[in-house]
């Protein structure tokens, strides 16, 4: 834990105490700033300052424990000044998939009134190409007195630093991976790395604004389109009655194939959001990103379909369906193809009882706590009652299960655990 004295520690302001936003304010917190998170949800907030934390993710809830008794990080709801702000706050997509700037539009108007001139303002939330000039655009609207002209006491400077980091893994790669830096002006991108050089170990990749806003969603929209690949693949080899898992493992033996791991579709608020912000920006040329896209949402319907049919022939059928999180081993169930499943199980099946596994979580979520037909259960207990067992994320603890458990049971194995 860095040791400096709170006045010579750079001021940061974190807008967004999410799944990226207080893991990089607790990291910078305990790398030598002095860090302000800004968030709405005044839950969370709360929860900060009394050194908890409102989410799971590995080693997080020590740092933020440490540095919040240090006084190196304080949460709150109101926008303070700072000498440099981080915007780390959601980018979803609206009708159509398109982006919704709303919630960076909000933090702009938040941090204009408070400018002095020489701040650097970096946005980090995952973004469509020219959201950095948006943010640039919202805050000179609000503020005209100030200028993107480098070199002034009323210039602002503003660059684009998109997280790329793995939940799961989110406190080893905030320091381990590369970083790219997209300035939009002056000297915003050097001061942007001066600041993530703090805890970033990392190379520094130094670019626009712009390239590094596409190169985030270029990333994603890459894994897409190769889980896609492994998806279809999935489906293929099951009307041929090919096992998929073998398949795929044969075919990554020549030295330059590396196909990905097939499931029951895509979640989480990245790869199953960020590719339609290239869709939407440029419709005509990204078929090959769309079509991923709309391969890996109709999985989810391929494994019902698959599923119901069988059920459909079983009284009272008893369904274990193990794992609602969108991917291993995390309690984030956002936009996850499991939690979709399990709720289109339930509406599908009103005399099944769909015995829900997620050992991350306490509670089910409020759309599956309402259903009568869907009970949290722990693992054996669900496995030994269950006609039919729908493997739907690839937690350890599945993995580990007892085999002889699942004898005389269907068995879905979406994830290719038991294979
Ligand atoms: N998945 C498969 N098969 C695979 C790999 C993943 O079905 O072989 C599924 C997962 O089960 C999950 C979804 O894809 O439902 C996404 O999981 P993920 O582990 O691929 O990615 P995320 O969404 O957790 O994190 C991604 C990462 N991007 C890349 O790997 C290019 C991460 O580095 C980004 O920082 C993150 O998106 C983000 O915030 O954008």
């Amino acid at each position: 834990m860095n040791a400096l004295p709170l006045n010579n520690r750079p001021s940061v302001a974190v807008i967004g105490l999410g799944y990226i936003g207080l893991p990089t304010a607790a990291v910078l917190a305990s790398s030598g700033a002095e860090v302000v998170g800004v968030d709405i949800n005044q839950n969370a907030v709360d929860l900060i300052n009394a050194g908890q934390v409102p989410f799971v993710e590995p080693d997080m809830a020590t740092t933020v424990a440490g540095v919040v008794s240090q006084g190196y990080l304080t949460a709150t709801t109101q926008t303070p000044h700072a000498d440099n702000y981080i915007v780390a706050v959601p980018t979803p997509f609206k009708d159509g998939h398109k982006p919704d700037l709303s919630y960076i539009e909000t933090a702009g108007k938040q941090i204009a009134p408070l400018l002095e001139g020489t701040e650097l303002i970096i946005l980090e939330s995952t973004s469509p190409p020219g959201a950095t000039e948006f943010l640039a655009d919202t805050v000179l609207a609000a503020r005209p007195d100030l200028t993107l002209k480098p070199g002034s006491a009323q210039s602002v400077y503003f660059a684009h630093c998109p997280e790329r980091v793995l939940p799961g893994r989110i406190m080893i790669e905030l320091r381990t991976n590369d970083r790219i830096v997209g300035t939009l002006n002056g000297e915003a991108g050097e001061r942007a790395r001066e600041l993530y050089e703090l805890f970033c170990e990392g190379e520094f990749l130094m670019t626009d604004a712009r390239t590094a806003e596409m190169a985030k969603l270029t990333e994603n929209a890459f894994r897409d389109v190769n889980i896609a690949f492994a998806n279809e693949l999935s489906m293929i080899s099951d009307g041929l009655d090919i096992n998929v898992w073998e398949l795929i493992k044969l075919a990554n033996h020549h030295p330059r194939v590396n196909i990905l791991q097939p499931g029951p579709g895509v979640g989480g608020h990245c790869i199953a959001v960020d590719p339609w912000f290239i869709v939407s920006a440029a419709p005509e040329h990204s078929s090959l990103v769309r079509t991923a896209r709309e391969v890996n949402d109709a999985k989810p319907g391929f494994v019902l379909d698959k599923l119901l049919p069988q059920a459909k022939r079983i009284n009272d059928v008893q369904i274990a369906a193990l794992g609602l999180a969108f991917k291993p081993n995390i309690d984030d169930l956002r936009e996850s193809p499991a939690r979709q499943i399990v709720g289109r199980l339930a509406d599908e099946l009103p005399q099944a009882n769909i015995m829900a596994v997620e050992p991350n979580i306490d509670v089910l979520p409020s759309e599956l706590e309402a259903l009568e037909n869907v009970t949290l259960t722990e693992t054996s207990e669900a496995v030994r009652a269950a006609d039919i067992v729908l493997l739907l994320v690839d937690h350890t603890e599945f993995g580990r299960l007892d085999r002889s458990l699942l004898a005389q049971k269907i068995v879905h194995d979406t994830r290719g655990v038991w294979n």
